[in-house]
């Protein structure tokens, strides 16, 4: 299914009254409102393959209807969030969940929804039919050198798909670690996993970049091989300029100060971006925005500040990413709820008065800093945001315009009620 255009100009005329009506009121008390809108309809927040299926968790799985059931399905759906929104125009592949046949084909439809490839995302924590050894112990960490040569083997075919398609990332997340005291030697595993990313790193092509993303948890229950920003960090200065560290919002301990780790990672130029999701007990994957919508700003916040120290191009210095699962949603309702709570987050802190906070802070006017953060905050701004979905040709209001359209209905009639989607 693709959106007729008519279809949104349609959408967008009847909400236009109201629509005006908000952004004049909000417009006026903004100096720097055309920069924020020009810097919003630029800003891409890149869809995972694995997001667009239901998620389910480890007591089971509650099917949705008319799900993905291929590739050419997945762009499809993504496609269609982007013309929705015109704001999610890139996928990002999981190897070897979809692995692409032919890959000027998959290019050639790609780009007729207007689509790149964000990062390809390799997968070494399980195993698949056929394959000669398992990773039940782990793979880039493992004692076994012939289990680690084939983690890393895997991991260069996903550079090559990844170059067929023009990506410029490859994602490395690990599973590895252990569930029991004295099952693992600490230090051996970091250097066996050191040495498999080496190995990796001299693959990649001059223009590309490795994203090592770390967990603090999950699968294993004692210990986590690339556990926290710390560890990541110490591999990605190990490996050389190409190699960053990746933050999934989901993957720390309760109570961490994300937004400290972020800034601190921008100040090294080590921050690859980002998956996006929200959490209220651990890696939850629920819609960005959704739980700890403050988090998400102060976050946007430090990013903001740090991107403009260091002379990064808002929209494409970093990665950013969704990385979620729905296992109540509609998986395509969910992720324009969560690109839109992540642009909101941005306008917000695009919105911060820069100097007055930098003079509060030398003044340690602790009072004036939260005021001035939290004015940014309370600013009703998706007016904004909806102005510049406006001005890209998207809708002003895209959960909306999907509910108008019927749009999972017809992709049921397309694709069948028993369509399920590759990944998780
Ligand atoms: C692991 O929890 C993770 O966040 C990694 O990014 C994986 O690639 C993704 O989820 C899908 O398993
Ligand atoms: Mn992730």
């Amino acid at each position: 299914m693709r959106i007729d255009r008519k279809d949104i100009e349609e959408h967008n005329e009847g909400l236009r009254a109201k629509h005006e009506r908000a952004f004049n009121f909000i417009a006026e008390d903004i100096a720097n409102l055309e920069d924020v809108i020009a810097k919003l309809e630029k800003f891409q927040i890149a869809i995972p393959s694995w997001a667009l299926g239901t998620g389910g968790t480890r007591f089971g799985r509650f099917s949705g209807k008319g799900e993905p059931g291929n590739l050419e399905q997945k762009i499809e759906d993504v496609g269609l969030l982007h013309a929705l929104n015109q704001s999610s125009g890139a996928i990002s592949l999981h190897i070897p969940w979809d692995i692409p046949q032919d890959a000027e084909k998959i290019k050639e439809l790609a780009a007729s929804y207007g689509l790149a490839f964000d990062a390809v995302n390799s997968n070494t924590f399980q195993d698949q039919p056929g394959q000669e050894h398992s990773y039940k112990f782990g793979s880039l960490q493992h004692v076994d050198p012939k289990v680690r040569r084939q983690a890393i083997q895997h991991n260069i075919e996903v550079i090559k798909h990844g170059i067929a398609l023009g990506s410029k990332a490859l994602t490395v997340w690990l599973a590895d670690g252990s569930s029991f005291p004295g099952q693992l030697n600490f230090r051996e595993a970091f250097q066996n996993t050191l040495e498999s990313l080496k190995e990796i790193y001299a693959h990649l092509p001059e223009d590309w970049k490795l994203f090592v993303e770390y967990k603090a948890f999950e699968p294993n229950f004692y210990s986590t091989t690339i556990a926290d920003w710390g560890q990541s960090l110490l591999l990605a200065n190990k490996l050389g300029d190409k190699a960053y560290t990746l933050v999934d919002l989901g993957h720390h301990l309760p109570n961490a100060n994300i937004e400290q780790i972020v800034s601190l990672l921008l100040m090294e130029g080590k921050l690859a971006g980002f998956h996006f999701n929200d959490s209220k007990y651990a890696d939850d994957d629920l819609t960005a925005g959704s739980v700890k919508p403050y988090q998400l700003f102060l976050i946007f916040n430090e990013l903001v500040d740090g991107m403009d120290a260091r002379g990064i191009d808002h929209a494409t210095g970093l990665g950013w990413m969704i990385d979620a699962s729905h296992n109540l949603k509609d998986p395509l309702v969910d992720l324009l709820q969560s690109v839109d709570a992540i642009k909101i987050a941005y306008a917000q802190a695009l919105l911060v008065d820069r100097t007055a906070l930098k003079e509060a802070q030398q003044r340690n006017d602790v009072v004036a800093a939260q005021e001035i953060l939290q004015h940014a905050y309370r600013t009703d701004v998706r007016a904004i945001v909806a102005e510049a979905r406006l001005r890209r040709g998207a809708a002003l209001n895209p959960v909306a315009l999907f509910n108008e359209l019927d749009v999972r209905n017809k992709l049921v009639e397309e694709r069948g009620a028993q369509s399920v989607a590759t990944g998780l």
